[in-house]
């Protein structure tokens, strides 16, 4: 029996990191932070008040709502140290967004950042998104007589975690995935721990003297463990922004000293020209992940930096990474090798393995895995013990796997198989393109047409020529039958409320 929430901040003040800075936040470019011992009072004080001042017991759900800062932080451990169900969702989501996650999770009660309230209170009163399980919301980031702080500073100083179970949950995560409705991920407290032992031991190899920073939120799994419970794990500390851009995270890493990054490969690319105006010569690990990384922005990367970055590939059914380059073990083309502790293995539709360098559907199991709540899709994303993650994937002799593409997102194009990804980066080696997304569109003849989504970069003019200068450097870079026979310049990507492109959406846009 443990909890989750206990292990991470007790944990590292039984360890001795008690006066070691924890949180950090960067306040007009001065960092500031909070110790480990700080951290518990403030994450102990606000746990009597779910219990005590809001009559919440162990296992009620609740939603929680905030940019990442240290307030989002203390309500998120807070929550699951009571022994309540967290569930965290991004900041910007609507009450549309908001109420089927609410409804499905059986939310009974919501903490919110006080900015961001009106979206609660739409789903609070009579209307077309009212929640009818939804029974009261609390505000921090506020200083009125009701708002979390105040009542945290009434309580006192020390409580006693839940007397969880490893296999009681503690976090639902909801993932609107690239297509269909939100799916709601259900996390033991077990989960949180092995995520936090596999791939930050393993592969970044954490110790207390990293601080961790980066943008991902910490509604998103990725950033619930790289920007919180992997440092917090190791008794590092963690610089908790609320908006990044790629210059001020540069700033942010320059002026915190951080040595570990977790970012998308947009922001690596953009960061990329920026980095030489920087002093970020502490960095160590520069993790990407949510996306294909481009052999192009790991080289500029590279180059400006002189880190080798380290690539994964996680899921929020995963919980988090579980496959990842290793420092310099890097293979071109290559995201990495299996995580330690999980096994990967190449399957075709019957889930028989496929021999080395054939594309097929990428298999995992290991000490985290896929439960979703009340979902017929679960049929399709655990088989055999095996949980499918919907990427086609290949893997070398020596055990590296290549991304291809989504398994819904392989063209088969004339009979040749065409992963999307593949032409979008090498659509993105050229300078005349800002970002990029393939699909495959029906065609009579040819089953599939390979249509690239371009938004050129300023000063390229979006025309024929351009076209045809595209099609040209992608028969030189890849196999010229992979070329996008049509391309349709656009001013903006769909993206997901994660980042990743809504390949689906391009679709409408045809
Ligand atoms: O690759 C991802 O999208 C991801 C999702 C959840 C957690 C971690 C990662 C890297």
């Amino acid at each position: 029996r443990f909890n989750c929430a206990a292990e991470l901040v007790d944990g590292a003040v039984a360890a001795g990191h008690g006066q070691r800075p924890a949180l950090w936040t960067v306040t007009d470019g001065k960092p500031s932070a909070i110790t480990y011992l700080e951290l518990r009072q403030r994450v102990d004080r606000l746990a009597h008040v779910l219990i005590e001042d809001m009559g919440l017991v162990p296992g009620n759900r609740v939603l929680l709502r905030g940019p990442n800062n240290p307030a989002m932080a203390v309500a998120l451990l807070a929550t699951i140290k009571a022994g309540l169900v967290a569930v965290p969702t991004m900041p910007l989501l609507r009450a549309v967004e908001l109420k089927p996650v609410i409804d499905k999770a059986q939310v009974s009660a919501v903490l919110c950042d006080a900015r961001l309230r009106d979206e609660i209170d739409a789903c609070m009163r009579p209307g077309p998104t009212h929640c009818p399980t939804l029974a009261q919301a609390r505000y921090f980031n506020d200083d009125g007589p009701e708002s979390l702080e105040t009542l945290a500073r009434a309580k006192p100083s020390s409580f006693p975690a839940c007397d969880t179970a490893g296999d009681d949950v503690c976090l639902i995560a909801f993932t609107s995935g690239t297509t269909g409705s939100p799916k709601g991920c259900i996390h033991f407290h077990r989960d949180v721990l092995a995520m936090c032992d596999l791939f930050p031991r393993s592969i970044l190899q954490a110790t207390p003297d990293d601080i961790f920073c980066g943008t991902p939120p910490l509604a998103f799994t990725f950033g619930l463990g790289g920007m919180l419970c992997f440092p917090l794990r190791a008794g590092a500390s963690t610089v908790l922004s609320e908006k990044l851009t790629p210059a001020s995270l540069l700033e942010t890493i320059q002026a915190t000293r951080a040595t570990v990054v977790f970012t998308a490969p947009t922001f690596y690319r953009q960061m990329a020209a920026l980095a030489p105006g920087y002093d970020i010569s502490s960095l160590r690990h520069c993790v990407s992940a949510g996306e294909a990384l481009p052999d192009a922005t790991r080289q500029s990367w590279k180059q400006a930096t002189g880190v080798e970055m380290t690539d994964g590939i996680g899921s929020t059914e995963m919980i988090h990474i579980f496959i990842s380059s290793a420092g310099q073990d890097v293979r071109r083309g290559a995201i990495g090798k299996v995580v330690p502790g999980y096994q990967a293995c190449i399957v075709d539709e019957s889930m028989q393995p496929l021999p080395p360098r054939t594309v097929g559907r990428l298999a995992v199991r290991g000490p985290t895995g896929c439960k979703y709540l009340a979902d017929d899709r679960q049929a399709n994303a655990v088989r055999q013990g095996w949980n499918l993650t919907g990427d086609s994937f290949m893997m070398d002799e020596d055990g590296y796997l290549y991304y291809q593409a989504r398994t819904d997102d392989m063209i088969i194009s004339a009979g040749y198989n065409i992963a999307g990804p593949e032409v979008e980066s090498a659509l993105l080696q050229h300078e005349a393109v800002a970002e990029c997304g393939v699909i495959g569109v029906a065609d009579e003849e040819r089953g599939q047409v390979v249509t690239a989504f371009v938004v050129p970069r300023p000063g390229f003019a979006p025309g024929d020529d351009l076209a045809k200068t595209l099609q040209e450097h992608v028969k030189r870079t890849i196999a010229p039958y992979k070329y996008p026979r049509v391309i349709r310049f656009v001013d903006a990507l769909p993206r997901t409320e994660t980042g990743k492109l809504k390949r689906f959406a391009l679709r409408g846009l045809n």
